[in-house]
């Protein structure tokens, strides 16, 4: 559909007279610039993700709401982006939930090692009402939460050798996002981690200020880690969501025809970035071999091993997001497993 079609055929729609037309032609739809910003770069699965919605939006609005997008971090990192989001200055962010837990702790739960084990699992709880109950959590910090998106399976890299078994993670410094469910994983495994926002983590790797970090495949060839981490393992060890945030501010002075556009297309394109970045994780597995990386699976036998270690982590941190939202999830997937 060609955008000023639509706006012609609202016209119509918004009634007869010259006056009123300012206002109602779009039936309830301002002309608006909408400041939308991530950390990854417009190339990774997020950031085209990120473009399809603009198109939507765009395009549902017959171009009067205008979305400008910033990628990689232009606009700051997840946690800034956030905080400007509360004080209504951006309007649209999609950062990982993991550095939200300051804001909602409950967001700490997907931070479990090992939760999901696959993606139909991670839909299943995002979408539900585990899902919904976190983002009902948002509004009263300033914060309004239109659903999940992908950022996916993380694997660790590090410059120093081959990450197999639980003793190699033996005091690696590994870079872990603004989070003590990772701190605390990490240091159970031996490693020694530190927080770090992401913009920062290319320099930091390639200074050799830390050994490591981890990511999904996708982040690790967009951000080019290839060219300073020699060694991939493939730990698939935590599943992490984006959470898309709208701020409060902003939202409060949407009409509801405003409203579902953006809730809409944020669905809408948050389903193509789930197709997009679940096809691009082999397709990125395939170039960070050409790349010349060295790349190790890691067997279930230590996958178990790690996951014993982790285990206490994870069981401390259930008391303190809360154990019956903790009990819901685990029941909602043993009840997908047992179908
Ligand atoms: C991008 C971040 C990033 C995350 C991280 O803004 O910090 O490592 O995985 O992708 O959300």
């Amino acid at each position: 559909l060609i955008p000023g079609l639509l706006a012609a055929v609202a016209g119509c729609g918004g009634g007869g007279s010259q006056t009123a037309q300012s206002t109602t032609t779009a039936g309830g739809i301002k002309e608006r610039v909408i400041k939308a910003g991530i950390g990854l770069n417009e190339d990774h699965p997020e950031g085209q993700g990120l473009k399809k919605f603009k198109e939507i939006v765009e395009q549902k609005s017959g171009g009067k709401l205008k979305v400008q997008n910033y990628y990689a971090a232009q606009l700051g990192d997840d946690q800034k982006m956030t905080e400007a989001l509360k004080g209504g200055l951006q309007e649209i962010t999609v950062p990982s939930t993991s550095p939200l837990v300051g804001t909602v702790k409950e967001f700490g739960i997907f931070d479990f090692p090992f939760l999901f084990n696959n993606e139909k699992e991670a839909d299943a709880v995002l979408d539900g009402p585990i899902g919904k109950k976190i983002l009902d959590k948002l509004p009263e910090h300033g914060l309004i939460g239109l659903g999940y998106w992908e950022n996916g399976f993380r694997n660790l890299t590090n410059s120093k050798h081959p990450v197999a078994k639980m003793e190699d993670f033996q005091g690696l410094k590994i870079r872990t996002m603004q989070n003590t469910v990772h701190l605390d994983a990490f240091k159970a495994l031996g490693a020694n981690p530190t927080p770090m926002a992401f913009s920062e983590v290319y320099n930091a790797l390639e200074s050799k200020t830390v050994d490591g970090q981890e990511n999904p495949l996708a982040t690790i060839e967009s951000n080019k880690f290839y060219e300073v981490q020699p060694y991939l393992s493939l730990t698939n060890h935590v599943y992490t969501p984006f959470a898309f945030l709208v701020s409060k501010k902003f939202w409060d002075q949407l009409s509801d025809e405003e409203k579902k556009i953006l809730q809409d297309a944020a669905v809408e394109a948050g389903k193509y970035e789930r197709q997009l970045n679940r096809e691009q994780n082999q397709k990125s597995l395939d170039n960070l071999k050409a790349k010349n990386m060295k790349i190790n699976e890691v067997s279930n036998e230590e996958k178990a091993r790690i996951q014993a270690a982790v285990k206490p982590v994870i069981d401390q941190y259930a008391k303190k997001f809360g154990e019956d939202l903790v009990k819901e999830m685990n029941d909602q997937l043993k009840q997908i497993r047992s179908q």
